[in-house]
C-alpha cells in the first residue's frame, strides 16, 4: 500500500520540533469540556487533565488534542470566553510540563491565537477554517493545521445528512480547502486532512468513506482519522459508548492499514498495541 511518507514526511512545529510520518502517530483526546462525551467531565480541572495527559504520553501518544467545544452530534456552540477559559490554562500547563505535540481543537480565531501564544503547536479545526478570521489567523500564526470535513453543524448535522457521492464530495471539499490555503502562500506540507467521521454522515456514508480512505492519500498530505467511541462504532457493534473500545481500536488499526498517519483516540495504550501488531505482521 502506498504511504504518504513516499511524498511528504514531516510537519515542522514551533521550537524546532518535528513530527515525522515514518510511522503512525497516536493523537490522544483530552476533553476540556464539562459535558465531554465519554469521559463524563472527569478531566475538567487542570490537575486531573494533566494526569490524564501524562498517562496518554506514557502510553504512546505523540500528540494530544485539547478541545473546549463539544462537537458530538447535538452539541450546542460555546462562547469564545468559555472556550478560552477551558482550553488555554490546560494548553499552558501541558506544553510547559510534557514533551508532546499539543494540538488545539477549535474553530475560533481567538482561541487559535491565544492557545498558540501559550505554547500550542498546531490547530485542529472541524470547520476547516470556515469561521470569519480563522483562515487569516492560521496564515499569520503559520502553524500546522488539520482541515476536517463536516456537513452542517454539530447541533443538527445528524438530522438528515445527504450526499450524491459522499467520497467525491468530501474529497473535493478537502482539495478546495487545501487549494485555498496554498494559494495564499501557506505551505502544503503543514496541512493535514480528515474526512470527518460522524460529522453529518450516516453509517453508510461513514462506511463509504472508510472503504475509500486510501483515495485521500492522492491529496498528498497526512491523513488523520477519528472514529474512537463514535456512533458508527456503536451502530456496528451494538454497544453503548462505554463498551466501544475494541471496535474503536480495530477501526483505528484498519485506518492505519489504509494509510492514515494520525489516529485520534481515547484508548491510547490499546491503540498502540494494535498498531504494533499491524506493523509487525502486515
Ligand atoms: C475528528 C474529531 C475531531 N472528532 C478531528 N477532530 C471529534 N480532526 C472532535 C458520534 O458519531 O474525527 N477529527 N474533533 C468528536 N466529534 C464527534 C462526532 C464525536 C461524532 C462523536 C460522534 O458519536
Amino acid at each position: 500500500m502506498r504511504r504518504v511518507v513516499d511524498v511528504l514526511d514531516s510537519l515542522r512545529l514551533s521550537g524546532g520540533r518535528e513530527l515525522v510520518f515514518d510511522r503512525p502517530h497516536i493523537m490522544g483526546i483530552l476533553n476540556a469540556t464539562p459535558d465531554s462525551f465519554s469521559d463524563g467531565g472527569r478531566f475538567t480541572n487542570v490537575e486531573n487533565a494533566l494526569k490524564h495527559a501524562e498517562q496518554m504520553v506514557l502510553n504512546g501518544a505523540t500528540i494530544l488534542d485539547i478541545g473546549g467545544e463539544s462537537t458530538r452530534p447535538g452539541a450546542l456552540p460555546v462562547s469564545v470566553e468559555e472556550e478560552l477559559a477551558r482550553v488555554c490554562p490546560l494548553v499552558e500547563k501541558i506544553t510547559s510540563s510534557l514533551d508532546v505535540v499539543v494540538s488545539v481543537d477549535t474553530s475560533s480565531p481567538e482561541v487559535m491565537r491565544e492557545s498558540v501564544s501559550v505554547g500550542a503547536h498546531m490547530i485542529n479545526d472541524v470547520r476547516a477554517l470556515s469561521r470569519d478570521g480563522a483562515e487569516q489567523t492560521v496564515l499569520e500564526l503559520n502553524v500546522p493545521v488539520c482541515l476536517m470535513h463536516m456537513q452542517g453543524h454539530p447541533a443538527l448535522m445528524q438530522v438528515e445528512p445527504t450526499y450524491e457521492r459522499v467520497v467525491d464530495e468530501v474529497f473535493s471539499f478537502l482539495q478546495s480547502r487545501i487549494d485555498a490555503l496554498t494559494a495564499q502562500g501557506f505551505d502544503r506540507s503543514q496541512i493535514i486532512i480528515d474526512p470527518g467521521f460522524g460529522f453529518g454522515k450516516t453509517l453508510e456514508h461513514n462506511q463509504c468513506l472508510f472503504r475509500a480512505l486510501d483515495r485521500f492519500l492522492d491529496l498528498e498530505v497526512p491523513l488523520l482519522v477519528g472514529v474512537s467511541r463514535k456512533t458508527m462504532i456503536g451502530a456496528i457493534t451494538r454497544r453503548d459508548i462505554a463498551d466501544r473500545m475494541v471496535g474503536s481500536v480495530v477501526a483505528a488499526a484498519l485506518a492505519n492499514l489504509k494509510g492514515a498517519n494520525i489516529l485520534r483516540v481515547h484508548d491510547v495504550s490499546e491503540t498502540r498495541d494494535a498498531l504494533k501488531i499491524v506493523n509487525a505482521l502486515m
